[in-house]
Protein backbone atom coordinates (compact mmCIF):
# COMPACT_ATOMS: atom_id res chain seq x y z
CA UNK A 1 0.00 0.00 0.00
CA UNK A 2 2.80 2.49 0.55
CA UNK A 3 4.56 1.50 -2.27
CA UNK A 4 1.79 2.32 -4.45
CA UNK A 5 1.35 5.97 -2.38
CA UNK A 6 5.13 6.32 -3.03
CA UNK A 7 4.65 5.40 -7.04
CA UNK A 8 1.75 7.51 -7.56
CA UNK A 9 3.85 10.64 -5.75
CA UNK A 10 6.17 10.02 -8.25
CA UNK A 11 4.06 9.80 -11.39
CA UNK A 12 1.97 13.22 -9.97
CA UNK A 13 5.68 14.79 -9.46
CA UNK A 14 6.53 13.76 -13.26
CA UNK A 15 3.31 15.29 -14.50
CA UNK A 16 3.33 18.27 -12.68
CA UNK A 17 6.93 18.71 -13.99
CA UNK A 18 5.40 20.00 -17.20
CA UNK A 19 6.15 16.69 -19.47
CA UNK A 20 3.03 16.35 -21.61
CA UNK A 21 1.94 12.31 -21.69
CA UNK A 22 2.83 12.95 -25.39
CA UNK A 23 6.18 13.72 -24.56
CA UNK A 24 6.58 10.93 -21.12
CA UNK A 25 5.16 8.15 -24.32
CA UNK A 26 7.71 9.33 -26.54
CA UNK A 27 10.86 8.22 -24.26
CA UNK A 28 9.04 5.35 -22.83
CA UNK A 29 8.69 3.32 -26.10
CA UNK A 30 11.78 4.63 -27.07
CA UNK A 31 13.77 3.22 -23.97
CA UNK A 32 11.27 0.00 -24.45
CA UNK A 33 13.01 -0.89 -27.68
CA UNK A 34 16.39 -0.80 -26.13
CA UNK A 35 18.55 -3.95 -25.36
CA UNK A 36 17.39 -4.16 -21.89
CA UNK A 37 20.78 -4.93 -20.75
CA UNK A 38 21.81 -1.11 -21.77
CA UNK A 39 19.11 0.83 -20.65
CA UNK A 40 20.86 2.56 -17.50
CA UNK A 41 23.45 2.82 -14.93
CA UNK A 42 22.94 4.53 -12.12
CA UNK A 43 25.40 5.63 -9.36
CA UNK A 44 23.88 6.36 -6.02
CA UNK A 45 26.44 7.72 -3.99
CA UNK A 46 26.40 7.11 -0.24
CA UNK A 47 24.61 10.28 0.89
CA UNK A 48 21.45 9.39 -1.39
CA UNK A 49 21.64 6.53 0.79
CA UNK A 50 21.32 8.27 3.81
CA UNK A 51 19.16 11.02 3.30
CA UNK A 52 16.94 10.04 0.50
CA UNK A 53 15.99 6.66 0.50
CA UNK A 54 12.45 6.94 -0.14
CA UNK A 55 13.32 8.97 -3.05
CA UNK A 56 15.04 6.60 -4.65
CA UNK A 57 13.37 3.29 -3.59
CA UNK A 58 10.30 4.72 -5.17
CA UNK A 59 11.94 5.90 -8.54
CA UNK A 60 13.42 2.85 -8.91
CA UNK A 61 10.66 1.01 -8.33
CA UNK A 62 8.86 3.29 -10.59
CA UNK A 63 10.93 2.08 -13.78
CA UNK A 64 10.53 -1.42 -12.95
CA UNK A 65 6.89 -0.91 -13.02
CA UNK A 66 7.23 0.37 -16.45
CA UNK A 67 9.21 -2.55 -17.67
CA UNK A 68 12.46 -0.33 -17.30
CA UNK A 69 15.63 -2.49 -15.12
CA UNK A 70 18.36 0.02 -14.48
CA UNK A 71 21.80 -0.94 -12.79
CA UNK A 72 22.83 0.51 -9.55
CA UNK A 73 26.25 1.23 -8.18
CA UNK A 74 26.10 2.09 -4.94
CA UNK A 75 28.92 3.77 -2.45
CA UNK A 76 28.76 4.58 1.09
CA UNK A 77 31.03 7.48 1.55
CA UNK A 78 29.13 9.04 4.79
CA UNK A 79 27.89 5.64 6.26
CA UNK A 80 32.09 4.72 6.82
CA UNK A 81 33.24 8.36 7.66
CA UNK A 82 30.89 7.72 10.64
CA UNK A 83 31.78 3.86 11.20
CA UNK A 84 35.47 4.23 10.91
CA UNK A 85 35.47 7.36 13.07
CA UNK A 86 33.63 5.66 15.61
CA UNK A 87 36.61 2.76 15.49
CA UNK A 88 38.80 5.52 16.12
CA UNK A 89 40.80 5.53 12.51
CA UNK A 90 41.14 9.04 11.26
CA UNK A 91 40.14 9.70 7.74
CA UNK A 92 42.89 10.41 5.04
CA UNK A 93 41.97 11.35 1.70
CA UNK A 94 44.46 11.54 -1.33
CA UNK A 95 42.72 13.09 -4.75
CA UNK A 96 39.33 12.36 -3.66
CA UNK A 97 40.42 8.54 -2.68
CA UNK A 98 40.25 7.23 1.10
CA UNK A 99 43.31 5.92 1.94
CA UNK A 100 42.77 2.70 3.31
CA UNK A 101 44.65 0.16 5.80
CA UNK A 102 43.57 -3.09 6.38
CA UNK A 103 41.82 -2.25 9.93
CA UNK A 104 40.01 -0.31 7.85
CA UNK A 105 39.00 -2.39 5.16
CA UNK A 106 37.57 -5.04 7.51
CA UNK A 107 34.84 -1.69 8.26
CA UNK A 108 34.81 -0.89 4.57
CA UNK A 109 33.36 -4.36 3.53
CA UNK A 110 30.84 -4.37 6.92
CA UNK A 111 29.53 -1.18 5.91
CA UNK A 112 29.43 -1.97 2.02
CA UNK A 113 27.53 -5.06 2.65
CA UNK A 114 25.10 -3.48 5.40
CA UNK A 115 24.21 0.01 3.02
CA UNK A 116 23.91 -2.69 -0.10
CA UNK A 117 21.31 -5.29 1.96
CA UNK A 118 19.86 -1.83 3.39
CA UNK A 119 18.77 -0.33 0.18
CA UNK A 120 18.09 -4.07 -1.23
CA UNK A 121 15.15 -4.32 1.13
CA UNK A 122 14.03 -1.12 0.73
CA UNK A 123 13.41 -1.67 -2.61
CA UNK A 124 11.81 -4.48 -2.03
CA UNK A 125 9.90 -2.91 0.82
CA UNK A 126 8.63 -0.24 -2.81
CA UNK A 127 7.70 -3.08 -4.07
CA UNK A 128 10.50 -3.42 -6.73
CA UNK A 129 12.38 -6.78 -7.69
CA UNK A 130 16.12 -6.09 -6.41
CA UNK A 131 19.54 -8.95 -6.71
CA UNK A 132 22.23 -7.90 -3.99
CA UNK A 133 25.37 -8.28 -5.42
CA UNK A 134 28.54 -7.30 -3.22
CA UNK A 135 31.27 -9.28 -5.16
CA UNK A 136 32.22 -10.82 -7.97
CA UNK A 137 31.66 -7.66 -10.65
CA UNK A 138 35.14 -5.39 -10.52
CA UNK A 139 38.24 -7.25 -10.61
CA UNK A 140 40.76 -4.51 -9.11
CA UNK A 141 44.96 -4.41 -9.10
CA UNK A 142 46.00 -2.12 -6.57
CA UNK A 143 45.71 1.44 -7.40
CA UNK A 144 48.95 2.56 -5.61
CA UNK A 145 49.65 0.57 -2.69
CA UNK A 146 52.54 2.91 -0.98
CA UNK A 147 50.12 5.78 -1.25
CA UNK A 148 46.37 4.96 -0.74
CA UNK A 149 46.79 1.14 0.72
CA UNK A 150 44.04 -0.93 0.02
CA UNK A 151 42.41 0.62 -2.64
CA UNK A 152 41.75 -0.43 -6.15
CA UNK A 153 41.67 0.35 -9.72
CA UNK A 154 39.20 -1.89 -12.12
CA UNK A 155 40.95 -4.00 -14.17
CA UNK A 156 37.87 -6.08 -16.04
CA UNK A 157 34.22 -6.68 -15.55
CA UNK A 158 32.32 -9.31 -15.09
CA UNK A 159 28.84 -9.10 -16.19
CA UNK A 160 27.53 -12.35 -15.28
CA UNK A 161 26.33 -11.95 -12.08
CA UNK A 162 24.52 -8.37 -13.21
CA UNK A 163 23.14 -10.36 -16.56
CA UNK A 164 21.49 -12.86 -14.37
CA UNK A 165 19.52 -10.51 -12.34
CA UNK A 166 18.54 -8.58 -15.58
CA UNK A 167 17.41 -11.62 -16.86
CA UNK A 168 15.27 -11.86 -14.09
CA UNK A 169 13.79 -8.40 -14.37
CA UNK A 170 15.94 -7.66 -11.15
CA UNK A 171 17.63 -4.98 -9.90
CA UNK A 172 20.82 -5.47 -9.90
CA UNK A 173 22.48 -3.30 -6.67
CA UNK A 174 25.96 -3.83 -6.82
CA UNK A 175 28.11 -2.89 -4.11
CA UNK A 176 31.53 -1.25 -5.13
CA UNK A 177 34.28 -3.77 -3.59
CA UNK A 178 36.93 -5.04 -5.97
CA UNK A 179 38.78 -8.20 -6.18
CA UNK A 180 42.27 -9.37 -7.01
CA UNK A 181 42.89 -12.45 -8.80
CA UNK A 182 44.93 -13.35 -5.68
CA UNK A 183 41.15 -12.95 -3.82
CA UNK A 184 42.10 -9.67 -1.95
CA UNK A 185 39.21 -7.48 -1.64
CA UNK A 186 39.95 -3.92 -2.39
CA UNK A 187 38.37 -0.78 -1.27
CA UNK A 188 37.14 1.07 -4.98
CA UNK A 189 35.63 4.62 -5.65
CA UNK A 190 31.86 4.39 -6.85
CA UNK A 191 32.53 7.02 -9.26
CA UNK A 192 35.38 4.57 -10.59
CA UNK A 193 33.36 1.23 -10.72
CA UNK A 194 29.80 3.07 -11.95
CA UNK A 195 32.33 4.36 -14.63
CA UNK A 196 34.03 1.07 -15.19
CA UNK A 197 30.58 -0.35 -15.54
CA UNK A 198 29.81 2.06 -17.98
CA UNK A 199 32.98 1.35 -20.01
CA UNK A 200 31.99 -2.16 -20.77
CA UNK A 201 28.04 -1.60 -20.84
CA UNK A 202 27.66 1.34 -23.10
CA UNK A 203 24.30 1.80 -21.55
CA UNK A 204 22.00 4.29 -23.28
CA UNK A 205 21.49 6.67 -19.97
CA UNK A 206 24.42 7.01 -17.44
CA UNK A 207 23.27 8.71 -14.54
CA UNK A 208 24.53 9.97 -11.15
CA UNK A 209 22.35 10.39 -8.23
CA UNK A 210 23.88 12.89 -5.35
CA UNK A 211 22.56 14.70 -2.40
CA UNK A 212 23.41 18.13 -3.93
CA UNK A 213 21.26 17.39 -7.21
CA UNK A 214 23.46 18.56 -9.59
CA UNK A 215 27.30 20.18 -9.94
CA UNK A 216 26.71 23.13 -8.12
CA UNK A 217 28.45 26.64 -8.63
CA UNK A 218 29.92 28.62 -6.31
CA UNK A 219 26.49 30.00 -4.88
CA UNK A 220 24.96 26.46 -4.00
CA UNK A 221 23.04 27.11 -7.47
CA UNK A 222 22.77 23.67 -9.43
CA UNK A 223 24.86 24.20 -13.06
CA UNK A 224 22.51 23.16 -15.94
CA UNK A 225 24.56 21.81 -18.35
CA UNK A 226 28.23 21.83 -18.87
CA UNK A 227 30.07 21.33 -21.95
CA UNK A 228 33.69 19.35 -21.14
CA UNK A 229 35.08 20.65 -24.44
CA UNK A 230 34.90 24.70 -24.14
CA UNK A 231 33.98 24.43 -20.26
CA UNK A 232 36.83 21.74 -18.51
CA UNK A 233 39.84 23.54 -17.72
CA UNK A 234 37.92 26.87 -16.67
CA UNK A 235 35.57 24.44 -14.50
CA UNK A 236 38.25 22.79 -12.95
CA UNK A 237 40.80 26.16 -12.29
CA UNK A 238 37.84 26.97 -9.98
CA UNK A 239 38.98 27.20 -6.31
CA UNK A 240 35.22 26.40 -4.88
CA UNK A 241 35.40 23.01 -7.00
CA UNK A 242 35.79 20.63 -3.45
CA UNK A 243 37.70 17.34 -4.41
CA UNK A 244 34.97 14.99 -4.77
CA UNK A 245 33.18 17.55 -7.46
CA UNK A 246 36.56 17.83 -8.80
CA UNK A 247 37.07 13.77 -9.23
CA UNK A 248 34.01 13.36 -10.56
CA UNK A 249 33.86 15.51 -13.48
CA UNK A 250 37.80 14.43 -14.24
CA UNK A 251 36.00 11.02 -14.64
CA UNK A 252 33.06 12.19 -16.05
CA UNK A 253 35.61 13.59 -18.64
CA UNK A 254 37.80 10.41 -19.15
CA UNK A 255 34.80 8.77 -19.71
CA UNK A 256 33.01 10.56 -22.28
CA UNK A 257 36.25 10.49 -24.01
CA UNK A 258 35.85 6.97 -24.40
CA UNK A 259 32.19 7.11 -25.05
CA UNK A 260 30.57 7.60 -28.25
CA UNK A 261 30.40 11.61 -28.93
CA UNK A 262 26.94 11.74 -28.61
CA UNK A 263 27.03 10.01 -24.76
CA UNK A 264 26.48 12.43 -21.99
CA UNK A 265 26.01 12.38 -17.81
CA UNK A 266 23.10 13.41 -15.79
CA UNK A 267 23.99 14.78 -12.30
CA UNK A 268 20.84 14.92 -10.60
CA UNK A 269 18.23 13.37 -7.24
CA UNK A 270 16.41 10.33 -7.16
CA UNK A 271 13.20 12.88 -6.92
CA UNK A 272 14.18 13.81 -10.21
CA UNK A 273 15.05 11.21 -12.07
CA UNK A 274 11.95 10.48 -13.53
CA UNK A 275 12.01 14.00 -15.21
CA UNK A 276 15.48 13.15 -16.54
CA UNK A 277 14.34 10.57 -18.10
CA UNK A 278 11.14 11.31 -19.66
CA UNK A 279 11.50 15.02 -20.53
CA UNK A 280 13.18 17.05 -22.91
CA UNK A 281 13.91 19.35 -20.33
CA UNK A 282 15.88 16.59 -17.75
CA UNK A 283 16.67 17.21 -14.21
CA UNK A 284 20.33 18.61 -12.58
CA UNK A 285 23.69 18.79 -14.28
CA UNK A 286 23.86 17.39 -18.00
CA UNK A 287 27.44 17.16 -19.10
CA UNK A 288 28.92 16.85 -22.68
CA UNK A 289 31.61 16.15 -24.05
C1 LIG B 1 35.21 5.10 -1.35
C2 LIG B 1 34.09 4.11 -1.51
C3 LIG B 1 32.75 4.66 -1.14
C4 LIG B 1 32.23 5.70 -2.10
C5 LIG B 1 35.36 5.50 0.15
O1 LIG B 1 36.06 4.80 0.87
O2 LIG B 1 34.73 6.47 0.54
C6 LIG B 1 37.56 5.17 -1.99
O3 LIG B 1 37.66 6.37 -1.78
P1 LIG B 1 30.31 7.55 -2.24
O4 LIG B 1 29.23 7.76 -1.25
O5 LIG B 1 29.81 7.24 -3.59
O6 LIG B 1 31.32 8.67 -2.25
N1 LIG B 1 36.41 4.49 -1.82
C7 LIG B 1 38.74 4.39 -2.47
O7 LIG B 1 32.77 5.96 -3.16
O8 LIG B 1 31.04 6.24 -1.69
Amino acid sequence: MQAHTQTRQTIIRLLSSMASAKEISQYLKRFSQLDAKRFAVVKVGGAVLRDDLEALTSSLSFLQQVGLTPIVVHGAGPQLDAELAAAGIEKTTVDGLRVTTPEALAIVRRVFQASNLALVEALQQADARATSITGGVFEADYLDRDTYGLVGEVRAVNLAPIEASLQAGSIPVIASLGETPSGQILNVNADVSANELVRVLQPYKIIFLTGTGGLLDDRGSVIDSINLSTEYEHLMAQPWLNGGMRLKIEQIKRLLDDLPLASSVSITRPADLAKELFTHRGSGTLVRR
